[in-house]
């Protein structure tokens, strides 16, 4: 079969479904998933007695806003299997958070839940142009972080080959994509750059590999990283988006319009929210994530609190899918680095570095000296920066410094070091070093 002759959507009837047939599947599935909660779980149990609601005044989405909100610490009070509405016979997978502070979280899956998660990385997979018989090449790493499983689980769902590499081993894992004829790279989006890093530096020609697209998510990229990967592997690079305690990858996902995150809204229901006062905010501005979920039975939390800085959009998408689509996710709120009062995300330094042409590999260290926030960010030259006179290298990080000022509102320290001296990551890259002693 030719490429456009494959089924363009995985479940044409619920990623095309009209917003009427959405929403009654919704609000059936929210009233269904409480009244499960109250009855199992007898933390909920308790937050609605509290706030006397009893689970028959939910008949409808619109009721949502009664709910109370779920937060990470919830999940590590009631650790590890406090929160789980079904009993353990139920359960057929665990993983865990990635968190690297505090007591990591754990989700369950039911058979049903896996296979409504298998489904979301297979919408994935054929909204970024996969189908039938195309190997999926998955670098993400496999164990208690659900990346590997979760695009490998998706591959399988959707009858495409998987081939469970995991990370690590970069020379190895760019020996496989040239012997086994990949057509998609799933990993993260910091080592898709260093992969096709690689290649460029072996003197591979990237058109000679048979990879089509790549599918990368689990820490945020700005606009211009994903340019820079799509030049050095000659590949169409999309979203994807999920989160341990919700789903792993698969959660939402991008289109070929490249524009926003299509979300599996029949699973789990997104809001944006005032992080502040909980209260919902409109379409299309930023606030906080909260998720909703309505289509799991191990560990349905009820407005989950994500943290991710995002925004939602109903406006038509020419895929042809309805489902909601929300915006690349600026960060966390708790990545967000307060210096001398400013809020920076790592987003806004790593969108300055790259539209002045800046090699993507950077690290941002905060200190405090004499009680004042110091921001310094190392940038990696490229090789023929580096041949410049130390004089040129100056005048060159004056010149990034001025235009951070002037975008993030605040002075950082600008370090241009030597060609790969910055530490390349396998999973999600560290971008900060916080050495405040707060
Ligand atoms: O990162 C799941 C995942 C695996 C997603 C593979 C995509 C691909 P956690 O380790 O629990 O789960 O981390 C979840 O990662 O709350 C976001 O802050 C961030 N994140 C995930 N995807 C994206 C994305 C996996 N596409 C946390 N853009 C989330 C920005 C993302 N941030």
């Amino acid at each position: 079969m030719s490429e456009n002759q494959y089924p363009k959507y995985f479940q044409p009837e619920i990623e095309c479904a009209s917003r009427e047939e959405l929403t009654k599947l919704q609000s059936e599935r929210l009233s269904a998933m409480v009244k499960r909660c109250y009855e199992n779980v007898p933390f909920y149990t308790q937050k609605l007695d509290e706030l006397g609601i009893k689970p028959e005044d939910i008949t409808s989405i619109d009721d949502l806003s009664k709910l109370p909100f779920t937060y990470k610490q919830d999940l590590r009070d009631n650790y590890p299997y406090g929160l789980f509405a079904v009993p353990n016979e139920e359960l057929v997978r665990i993983h865990a958070s990635s968190g690297t502070t505090g007591k990591q979280t754990v989700v369950g899956y039911t058979r049903y839940d896996l296979d409504g998660w298998a489904s979301g990385a297979a919408r994935a997979i054929v909204a970024a142009g996969g189908h039938v018989g195309d190997k999926i090449h998955v670098s993400y790493g496999y164990g208690l972080f659900t990346g590997g499983l979760g695009l490998h689980d998706g591959a399988t769902k959707l009858g495409a080959t998987a081939i469970p590499v995991s990370s690590g081993n970069t020379a190895r894992q760019i020996q496989i994509l040239q012997d086994f004829d990949s057509d998609f790279l799933c990993c993260t989006p910091s080592y898709a750059m260093f992969i096709g890093e690689t290649v460029r530096d072996m003197g591979i020609d990237p058109k000679t590999l048979t990879v089509r697209g790549g599918i990368f998510g689990a820490e945020a990229w700005s606009e211009e990283y994903r340019q820079k990967i799509q030049e050095l592997l000659d590949i169409k690079a999309y979203d994807i988006y999920g989160l341990s305690e919700i789903a792993g990858p698969g959660v939402s996902y991008e289109c070929e319009e490249q524009t926003g995150m299509h979300v599996c809204e029949d699973l789990y229901y997104p809001e944006i929210i005032d992080p502040d006062t909980g209260e919902s905010l409109p379409d299309g501005t930023y606030g906080e994530l909260v998720f909703t979920c309505i289509g799991k039975e191990a560990l349905p939390l009820i407005r989950y609190r994500t943290r991710d800085i995002c925004m939602l959009t109903r406006e038509k998408c020419s895929c042809g899918r309805t489902l909601v689509k929300m915006g690349k996710p600026h960060g966390r709120s708790d990545d967000m680095l307060i210096i001398r009062g400013v809020n920076v995300f790592p987003s806004q330094v790593e969108h300055v570095i790259l539209t002045l042409g800046l090699e993507p590999n950077y690290l941002i260290e905060v200190d405090r000296i004499n009680n004042l926030d110091v921001m310094t960010v190392k940038i990696e030259m490229t090789p023929e920066m580096f041949s410049d006179t130390v004089r040129d290298i100056e005048a060159l990080e004056k010149r990034i410094s001025g235009t951070m000022q002037s975008v993030l509102g605040v002075s950082a320290k600008i370090r241009l070091v030597e060609p790969k001296t910055l530490a390349r990551s396998e999973g999600k890259a560290v971008r900060v070093k916080d050495l405040r002693k707060i």
